[in-house]
C-alpha cells in the first residue's frame, strides 16, 4: 500500500466516528433558511453539502483545509529552481488535511508517474473522433473511455463491502489523475501539431511532465503550468464540475463516469469555457479597435456595447465571490513578474481598471470583479500556446486534483445518493398567494 493511501487510512476511522458523533449530537441544529428566491436563483447561499477540501469565502476567495492561496504558494514545497508550488502537494493537503513535506509530494509525484499509462483503445477512442469536435467534448469522452479499467466498478460487482468503496475509489482516483495529463495533450498534439506527439517522460513532476507532452519545455512556461494546476484545482463543491461530479458520484458511479460528468459542466460558458471566452473576446475587441492597445475611453464603449446586445463580459462576475478573485491575483503577480510589458496582460490590466465600474453601474451585476478565467488565457499566449479553444482543458487537467480528493472523502464517509426535493410554481403560488 502507498504511504498517501496508509496515511489516509490512518485517519479514517478517526473522521468516520467524528462525524457519526457530530451528527447524532447536532443533527437537529437549525444551520440556515431558504426562501422563495432562492429556489429561481440556482440555489444561491443555501448551504446544501459537505465538502471537505476546501472552503469558499465571498471575501477572502478560497481556503485549502485553511490556507489561502497566498499562504499554500508560500508553504507548499516546490521543484528544485522553481517558484511555485508543486499541485501534488494541493493535492496531499486536500486528502490528507495537512502539509506536505518534500518527501511526501516527491512519492505522489513517482506514484502517479507509475500509474500514468494510457491503454491503446483510449487513443483510438480519440482518432476516431473529428478534430473539429470541442477539445473539451473530446476530453470527456476519452475519460470515459478509462472507464473499463475502474477497481471501483470491478470490485463492486464482485461485492464490494460499502466501508471499502474508498479503497477501490482511492485506486480510480490516483489512476485517473496520473492519466488525464497524457490523454489531454494527445488531443492536443492531434488537433493542433499534425498528430505530432510527445512520449511522457520519467523522473519529473506531474505538471513539468504535462507541459512536456504538450510540447513545451520553457522553464517559465513549466512554472505556469505549475501555478495553473494548483490554483484552479478545488473551489469547495457548490460549482457546476465539482457538484455534477458529486451528484453523479452519490449514484455510486465510478470515478471515470463522474469526473467526465464534471468535465460536462465545466465546459459551459459561465463556467470553465469562460477562460476561452476571455481570449476570443478580447481579441476581438482588439481587432474591432484597431489593433494595439485600446485606450480606457474605447474600451469602455466595448464594453457597454456588449452588455447592450445583451452578453456577459467574460471573465467578471461570480456566483460566490464578491472581491477580486485571489486565483486572478496570482496570476497577475506572475505576469507583473515575468511579462509585464506583454501588450495582452497590459489590455487585461486596462480592462481590469474599466469593467468593474461598469458593470456596478448596471445595478443588478452582484460582484462586478474578475474571476480566474479573466487572467489565464493571456499567459498561456505569451509563452505560445495560442489554441484557446483547448484551454478548458488545461483548467480540467487541474479539476482532477480537488475532485478526486472530494471523491474519496464522500466514499470514506458514506455519503448517500442525492436525492434534493424540488416543487413547481402552481404549487408555490396555491401555498403563498391565497
Ligand atoms: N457580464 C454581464 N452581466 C453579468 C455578469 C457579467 N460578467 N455577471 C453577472 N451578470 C448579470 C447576470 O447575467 C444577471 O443578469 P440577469 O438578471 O439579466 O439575468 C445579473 O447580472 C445578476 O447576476 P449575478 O447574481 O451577479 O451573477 P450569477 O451568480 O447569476 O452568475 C456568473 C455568476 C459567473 C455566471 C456571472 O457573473 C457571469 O456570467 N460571468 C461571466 C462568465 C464567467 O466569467 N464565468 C466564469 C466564472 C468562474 C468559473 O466558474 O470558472
Amino acid at each position: 500500500m502507498s504511504s498517501l493511501k496508509k496515511k489516509f487510512e490512518e485517519q479514517l476511522s478517526q473522521s468516520r466516528i467524528k462525524v457519526k458523533n457530530f451528527v447524532s449530537d447536532y443533527g437537529d441544529k437549525v444551520i440556515g433558511e431558504i426562501n422563495l428566491r432562492q429556489l429561481y436563483s440556482g440555489m444561491r447561499g443555501m448551504l446544501s453539502m459537505i465538502t471537505e477540501t476546501s472552503k469558499l469565502d465571498p471575501n477572502e476567495g478560497i481556503r485549502f483545509r485553511g490556507y489561502t492561496l497566498p499562504e499554500i504558494q508560500d508553504v507548499l514545497p516546490r521543484a528544485e529552481g522553481s517558484n511555485q508550488p508543486l499541485p501534488e502537494g494541493i493535492f496531499y493537503l486536500m486528502l490528507i488535511g495537512s502539509l506536505p513535506d518534500e518527501k511526501d509530494v516527491k512519492q505522489i509525484s513517482l506514484e502517479l508517474e507509475k500509474r500514468s499509462n494510457v491503454p491503446n483503445h483510449v487513443f483510438d477512442v480519440i482518432n476516431n473522433l473529428p478534430k473539429d469536435m470541442h477539445p473539451m467534448t473530446q476530453f470527456s469522452i476519452a475519460i470515459l473511455s478509462l472507464q473499463n479499467g475502474s477497481n471501483f466498478s470491478v470490485s463492486y460487482k464482485s461485492g464490494l463491502n460499502k466501508l471499502d468503496y474508498w479503497d477501490a475509489t482511492f485506486e480510480d482516483a490516483l489512476d485517473l489523475i496520473a492519466r488525464i495529463p497524457r490523454v489531454a495533450a494527445y488531443i492536443y498534439r492531434r488537433i493542433y501539431h499534425n498528430e505530432k506527439y510527445i512520449e511522457p517522460i520519467k523522473g519529473v513532476d506531474w505538471s513539468k511532465n504535462f507541459a512536456h507532452m504538450l510540447g513545451f519545455s520553457d522553464s517559465e512556461f513549466i512554472d505556469l503550468i505549475r501555478l495553473y494546476m494548483t490554483i484552479h484545482s478545488d473551489h469547495e463543491g457548490g460549482n457546476v464540475s465539482a457538484h455534477a461530479s458529486h451528484l453523479v458520484g452519490s449514484a455510486l458511479s465510478d470515478a471515470y463516469i463522474s469526473f467526465s460528468a464534471g468535465m460536462n459542466g465545466l465546459a459551459g460558458p459561465l463556467h470553465g469555457l469562460a477562460n476561452q471566452e476571455v481570449v476570443r473576446w478580447l481579441l476581438e475587441m482588439q481587432e474591432s479597435l484597431g489593433g494595439g492597445l485600446p485606450s480606457r475611453d474605447n474600451i469602455s464603449e466595448y464594453v457597454q456595447k456588449s452588455l447592450s446586445e445583451g452578453k456577459v463580459i467574460p471573465g467578471f462576475g461570480h456566483a460566490v465571490l464578491r472581491k477580486t478573485d485571489p486565483r486572478y491575483t496570482a496570476q497577475r503577480e506572475f505576469a507583473l513578474k515575468y511579462l509585464p510589458d506583454d501588450e495582452l496582460f497590459l489590455l487585461v490590466s486596462r480592462v481590469y481598471e474599466v469593467v468593474p465600474s461598469i458593470l456596478e453601474s448596471t445595478g443588478k451585476v452582484k460582484n462586478p470583479w474578475p474571476n480566474v478565467d479573466a487572467h489565464s488565457g493571456v499567459l498561456l499566449l505569451k509563452y505560445g500556446m495560442t489554441e484557446y479553444d483547448f484551454f478548458t482543458v488545461l483548467f480540467g487537467v487541474s479539476r482532477s486534483l480537488g475532485i478526486m480528493a472530494q471523491l474519496i472523502w464522500s466514499r470514506a464517509l458514506g455519503m448517500p445518493i442525492e436525492r434534493p426535493g424540488s416543487t413547481t410554481t402552481d404549487l408555490m403560488i396555491k401555498k403563498f398567494s391565497n
